[in-house]
């Protein structure tokens, strides 16, 4: 089946297109699952990703190169109500979708977006893992003013390397109504390994019974130690990593593609099917292991950088990554299960290629108790590798706090009231970045990528409890940049950090 999409034609004009979007229903646009790469772009000249013009590095030209094929389109936030099958949900949402509209592109094309803010409240878009120039981030208050009810702000920007994004507020804790997208970016040179391609994009779902995720920050602020009482904490066993007790919110639902269990999303394809799985974890606080039944796992891709294969037969999520699966499909019917750290409940989808029942939630999947894989776990491809050079300067940040009382801070201090990072310009920067609570945080670097020791490459890195993990940057993309926790409530509560260039 066919996913929503604008076909539009080159232009010059700076005006932009009204949105030609069909008004494509969740299972409309997922319930087939199969991407259809590349076929909304316009015709003309794709560069191809070593074309020179189409530098390996930060600094991309911001657009209007001859003949740049141009992704046009609207995103209308608004308040919405979503089937997530059989129980309707006032979400707010782009487009009256979820989990969002599916944008593509291909490295070099002009992305031309238009925020169209139907919302009650300010808001903004951040284009999240996308090294793009500092003032199209959509951070309010640091790279752009929040846009506000009944306004539109139009981001251009050139479509970076390929690779699984998404997009998603970057507003308080609007993430958690439901405004998020995939944003895929495909590789023209892909050898094309597979037969068909899923967008799996994983969700914690709050806006039940009236309940907003603004209401759940002001009860998560209010806790005192001496009238609440601590989280459970699971214990990791031999085989698993070790999250801590990481989640403060005990979801009602968790959703696979904007569907609850009761009603999967079912991806229809054949025995034998080489299928790419490009996994979203849009969650706000919940970190997700995901398994197919009967089936093993070779991730090939995390933050959308090659990794070397490793299968596995489950991995962890945090919140804000993104992995690239490599499954066999078998005979039958199977499913995808989303199974939350530390809470109970689970999401669910299903893989469908012959005949048979799909089984009935709640689902236990023997694939969970084998060796689970982290992203700490995996390899760069050499492609993806950073250039072999010194260390030009270290610094340290250390993510703090607790959630009784509800207080999350970088270097001692809450966003705003702690330092700057400063990076000089063009600087190879060693960062150490020390987690000394209790739990698991996903950090995320908006505009650059960096690597662990081990040269693997990401945007988002789950930082284990009481550990230390370097990270090695080379400072490319100039502006004050947002380094945060993807934790959207510990966002919210101060866990971030501005990364700012200084001259030389
Ligand atoms: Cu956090």
């Amino acid at each position: 089946m066919a996913i929503s999409q604008a076909r539009t034609s080159p232009t010059t004009s700076a005006g932009i297109q009204p949105p030609r979007d069909t008004g494509t229903s969740r299972r409309a646009l997922l319930g087939g699952g199969f991407a259809l790469a590349g076929s909304w772009l316009l015709t003309g000249c794709v560069p191809a990703a070593s074309d020179p013009a189409i530098p390996g590095g930060s600094r991309w030209p911001r657009g209007s190169l001859t003949d740049q094929p141009i992704v046009q389109k609207t995103l209308r936030a608004a308040p919405s109500i979503i089937d997530l099958g059989g129980t309707l949900a006032e979400a707010w949402a782009y487009n009256d979708t979820l989990p969002g509209i599916d944008l593509r592109a291909n490295p070099g094309d002009l992305l031309r977006l238009n925020l169209d803010n139907q919302l009650p409240s300010p808001t903004t878009i951040h284009w999240h893992g996308m090294p793009i120039p500092n003032d199209v981030d959509g951070v309010p208050g640091l790279t752009q003013n929040p846009i506000q009810p009944g306004q539109q702000h139009l981001y251009e920007f050139t479509a970076p390397q390929p690779g699984t994004y998404f997009f998603h507020s970057h507003v308080g804790v609007q993430l958690d109504r439901g405004l998020y997208g995939p944003l895929i970016v495909d590789d023209p040179v892909e050898p094309g390994r597979y037969d068909a391609e899923w967008t799996v994009v994983l969700d914690d779902w709050l806006v039940v019974d009236g309940q907003t995720p603004e209401d759940m920050f002001r009860r998560l602020n209010a806790r005192r130690p001496s009238t609440t009482g601590t989280q459970a904490v699971q214990l990791s066993s031999r085989n698993e990593p070790f999250f801590g007790d990481a989640g403060d919110i005990p979801y009602p639902l968790y959703l696979i593609n904007g569907a609850v269990p009761t009603a999967p999303v079912t991806h229809q394809g054949r025995p034998g099917d080489r299928v790419r799985l490009r996994v979203i974890n849009a969650a706000s606080d919940t970190i997700f292991a995901l398994a197919l039944g009967g089936h093993r796992l070779t991730v090939t891709h995390t933050d959308g950088h090659p990794v070397k294969p490793h299968t596995t037969s489950a991995l962890y999520l945090g919140m804000g990554e993104r992995y690239d699966l490599l499954v066999t499909l078998g005979d039958g019917v199977f499913p995808l299960v989303a199974k939350p750290w530390n809470k109970p409940g689970h999401g669910l989808a299903l893989v469908r290629t012959g005949s048979g029942s799909p089984p009935e939630p709640p689902v236990q999947l023997a694939e969970f108790t084998g060796q689970l894989t982290q992203g700490l776990d995996l390899y760069p491809e050499e492609s993806s590798l950073l250039p072999t050079r010194p260390i030009d300067a270290r610094a340290t940040i250390e993510l703090g706090g607790q959630a009784n009382p509800y207080r999350w801070v970088i270097n001692g201090a809450p966003f705003g009231q702690n330092q700057p990072l400063e990076v000089v310009d063009n600087d190879r920067l060693l960062l150490e970045v020390v987690n000394t609570t209790t739990r698991a945080h996903p950090v995320h670097l908006h505009g650059h990528t960096f690597a662990l020791d081990n040269g693997l490459r990401k945007d988002t890195l789950l930082v284990p409890p009481s550990s230390t993990t370097a990270v090695h940057l080379d400072a490319t993309n100039p502006g004050t940049w947002a380094l945060h926790c993807q934790n959207e409530y510990h966002t919210k509560a101060g866990m971030m950090l501005t990364m700012r260039y200084k001259g030389r």
